[in-house]
């Protein structure tokens, strides 16, 4: 876990909570953890994932071998999109996170998983912030998109309306799917870094798989600690990126106001239904259910 790494616990951060990576301080177990997440997801991606995720892991050199050197990433990153991936130490406070995200900059864990958390772990670390979020923010409009949302953040902070801005963050960067010719493709980088979830998401017959519509996502709650019951697929990035060049002021305004939450389950009249899930899996107790 992230407070067990000696090489963050020797560091003081700075204002903003970044910390140096340290890269030569990884230990061959470490760089070997990389190495067989790398390949397990690599594995069971293949058809599931959109292109654009394959074509961020070959600009970014991502499957070299061994956990990516940030400063090696970074050089590359900016002359693509003008993104910086930069190390923290654990969850940073949201505005910190947004303002960073406002910059251009995506702060990563610089801790790895244990060989007992390969399945899941609550906190995000270096698996999943670098190899589920980093290959995108290679594809212009979706780092358009990350900009955009650390903006947004900054202004829901002012309005109260965080909750609804995390929520379009964990539907759509965390959980996002997109629809295709051939069937629904994973982009969400919790769903990327997931060996389970990564085949759940996109061929199981329990979650609900709903077209994206903004405000929908922003009043819908979710789980943190089991596979999703709902997922929003978008056709494109242009329209996740277009669904925030409108005046959020007047949608926070709006929800500050109404108290309309829509459960994991709940169908609308208005959804463009994708699946209609049978939710036979949460049924029946679930993943955490049953470990417990
Ligand atoms: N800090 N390190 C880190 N990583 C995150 O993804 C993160 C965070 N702090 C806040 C935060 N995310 C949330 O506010 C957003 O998901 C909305
Ligand atoms: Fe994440």
């Amino acid at each position: 876990m992230g407070i067990n790494d000696p090489v963050i616990a020797a560091q003081t951060p700075a204002a903003d909570f970044s910390i140096n990576q340290c890269w030569d301080k990884y230990t061959n177990d470490e760089h070997a953890i990389w190495r067989d997440l790398y390949n397990q997801q690599i594995n069971i991606l293949k058809d599931r994932v959109v292109p654009e995720f394959y074509q961020g892991l070959e600009l970014l050199n991502l499957n070299e071998g061994g956990i990516p050197d940030f400063s090696k990433i970074n050089e590359k990153l900016m002359d693509l999109t003008g993104w910086q991936v930069i190390a923290v130490p654990h969850l940073i406070p949201d505005d910190v996170f947004f303002e960073h995200l406002a910059n251009r900059r995506f702060v990563a864990g610089r801790f790895i998983r244990t060989r007992e958390q390969m399945d899941y772990l609550q906190e995000p670390d270096i698996f999943h912030d670098v190899f589920g979020h980093v290959p995108l923010l290679t594809q212009p409009i979706f780092a358009n998109y990350m900009e955009a949302y650390g903006k947004g953040g900054l202004r829901a902070l002012k309005y109260d309306c965080l909750k609804n801005l995390a929520r379009l963050y964990w539907y759509t960067v965390e959980f996002g799917l997109m629809s295709s010719s051939d069937g629904p493709k994973i982009y969400g980088a919790g769903i990327v870094s997931s060996r389970t979830e990564s085949i759940f998401s996109v061929e199981s017959t329990s979650p609900n798989r709903i077209h994206f519509d903004l405000e929908r996502v922003m009043q819908t709650d979710y789980i943190i600690d089991d596979f999703q019951q709902v997922y929003f697929g978008i056709d494109s990035f242009e329209e996740l990126f277009e669904a925030t060049q409108q005046d959020f002021a007047s949608i926070y305004e709006f929800m500050s106001k109404s108290d309309k939450m829509h459960d994991v389950t709940d169908i609308l009249p208005t959804d463009k239904i994708y699946h209609k899930g049978t939710q036979a899996y949460a049924n029946t107790g679930g993943r955490l259910a049953k470990a417990s």
